[in-house]
């Protein structure tokens, strides 16, 4: 039996049907996946996540998704990739599924995924509401306490899209990935957050253009490989790479930063998905397969790469 019969990928997956999946997968491969929650939204709602793991203590990769909850290519994606690394044949993607430990948390801001579904599919932030202002929500890629609210990028204004918050970890969605990954962080290697758009690979730093990480040529060796992989594909598609604030804007309290600078994981990246801004957040559904299959032949490259620093 096809454990994937009802998910095809052909179409965009509201919440409920994410975790009836997830439930479904962990019953099909009882013996290499287990689930764990994160914790809990501001709503009440389980974050939840997926470790798929062949063989305890292997490297370990986490994969952020859906940070930003209009940004559906992004759980999508992350929920494809699942279905690969379980369910694939290919000798390569079983040799890169059975080697990593694999955490997925494929939708983080679980309320506003569900906001996007079924009231405003363009909210970027939380639904959390301010105490000193009428406007909703924080920008929770600018939450994390790591350079919070230094050098611009990020605002005190609950009424911007990019404001980071009262206080560093104010949304519990944030909070909760940062216990978890503290408890974690010796056995996590790669840190990828998942975002769309604009097809770019970032590495720290966000907060600043000024300075650069001690490992920055390597991380730049590690995303041309990714680069050069998606490339590759018969779709030829670009994707650029260098620090967020530098090929991209500055912004501080992301999560890849925060996971290089606290947490010690030294390959971190956010990555932009498809497209370049034609569709921007509101990807067709027939682009998800396309942009899955990218980001697997790029994860592969990553990490084969970053095995040769
Ligand atoms: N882009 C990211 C954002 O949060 C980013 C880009 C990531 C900037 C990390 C700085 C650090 O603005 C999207 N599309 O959300
Ligand atoms: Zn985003």
């Amino acid at each position: 039996t096809r454990a994937d019969a009802t998910f095809g990928w052909t179409r965009y997956y509201n919440l409920a049907e994410i975790d009836a999946w997830l439930d479904t997968m962990l019953a099909a491969y009882p013996d290499v996946t287990s689930g764990f929650v994160l914790g809990q939204s501001y709503e009440g709602r389980d974050i939840r996540g997926l470790l798929i793991s062949y063989k305890w203590g292997n490297p370990g990769v986490f994969i952020e998704s859906n940070i930003h909850a209009r940004e559906w290519i992004t759980s999508a994606t992350a929920t494809w990739l699942i279905n690969e690394l379980l369910t694939s044949k290919d000798e390569l993607v079983r040799e890169l599924a059975e080697s990593h430990d694999w955490y997925i948390v494929p939708v983080l801001n679980v309320d506003v995924f569900v906001y996007t579904h079924e009231t405003d599919r363009l909210w970027r932030k939380t639904r959390q509401p301010s105490r000193i202002s009428d406007c909703v929500g924080v920008d929770p890629n600018r939450n994390y306490d790591s350079h919070w609210m230094e050098n611009g990028g990020a605002s005190s204004n609950p009424c911007d899209e990019t404001y980071a918050g009262p206080q560093p970890f104010s949304e519990p969605e944030i909070k909760a990935m940062s216990d978890f990954v503290s408890i974690l962080k010796d056995k996590i290697n790669v840190m990828l957050a998942f975002h769309s758009y604009s097809q770019l690979l970032l590495s720290p730093y966000g907060h600043t253009a000024e300075e650069f990480p001690e490992n920055y040529a390597d991380l730049m060796q590690v995303a041309k490989a990714y680069s050069d992989a998606v490339h590759q594909l018969p779709y030829g598609t670009i994707y650029k790479y260098g620090s967020s604030a530098g090929i991209l804007y500055p912004a501080s309290g992301a999560t890849n930063d925060w996971a290089y600078n606290e947490q010690d994981i030294k390959i971190s990246y956010t990555i932009e998905f498809r497209d370049t801004g034609n569709f921007g957040f509101v990807l067709p559904a027939a682009f998800i397969k396309p942009n899955a299959e990218e980001t697997l032949i790029g994860i592969m490259a990553l990490l084969a790469e970053s095995k040769k620093l």
